[in-house]
């Protein structure tokens, strides 16, 4: 009897030990795992992808004050609206934008801003004289979230827009970093 109740005494002991061990186990796994999760965060954060690439087809939109660039190319992320013509960033971050600009040769200048929450942040231009000349303008910019960007038409002149057949008048812009 006395025997039985050792055996079944050190039994018990050694199962408290691995119930201990493996609480333990289970206690550094998650440690491990929320480690790994922050890290994920971290990289996802990281690689958040967003670009669009957008053109001038559309003779009608040409004279508006707000430029609606009418023939999406791309749009990672949905940033861009060809209904308000405007760009709102998803994210936070440093982003990057392009703008080319064709005038209607022997009608007038064309002059566009680039506009970050209605405020001018750049500006482009191309001359009535000289066919088939290009303007380009680059801004690299800070956004936060729900800030948007768009081309502003200075001038009512109209724009190059040779029917929909080539695209001179376009408006680009990606995410550099978030
Ligand atoms: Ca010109």
């Amino acid at each position: 009897m006395e025997q039985l109740v050792n055996e079944l005494s050190k039994k018990s002991a050694k199962l408290q030990q691995q119930s201990y061990t493996t609480k333990q186990s289970v206690k550094d796994l998650r440690t491990k795992l929320q480690a790994e999760l922050a890290v994920i965060k971290k990289l996802t954060a990281r690689t958040t992808n967003v670009a669009f690439y957008s053109w001038l087809a559309n003779e009608d939109t040409a004279h508006s004050r707000v430029i609606k660039y009418d023939r999406v190319v791309t749009n990672i992320g949905n940033g861009y609206s060809v209904i308000t013509g405007r760009f709102v960033a998803p994210v936070s971050g440093t982003y990057a934008f392009s703008v080319t600009v064709s005038d209607k040769s022997g009608v007038g200048p064309a002059h566009l801003d680039i506009m970050k929450n209605d405020i001018e942040v750049g500006a482009v231009r191309s001359e009535r004289t000289g066919d088939m000349d290009l303007g380009s303008q680059t801004v690299v910019l800070s956004l936060k979230a729900s800030d948007n960007v768009y081309i502003k038409n200075r001038g009512n002149h109209g724009l190059h827009t040779h029917r929909g057949r080539y695209a001179f008048n376009t408006f680009s812009g990606f995410l550099i970093r978030s």
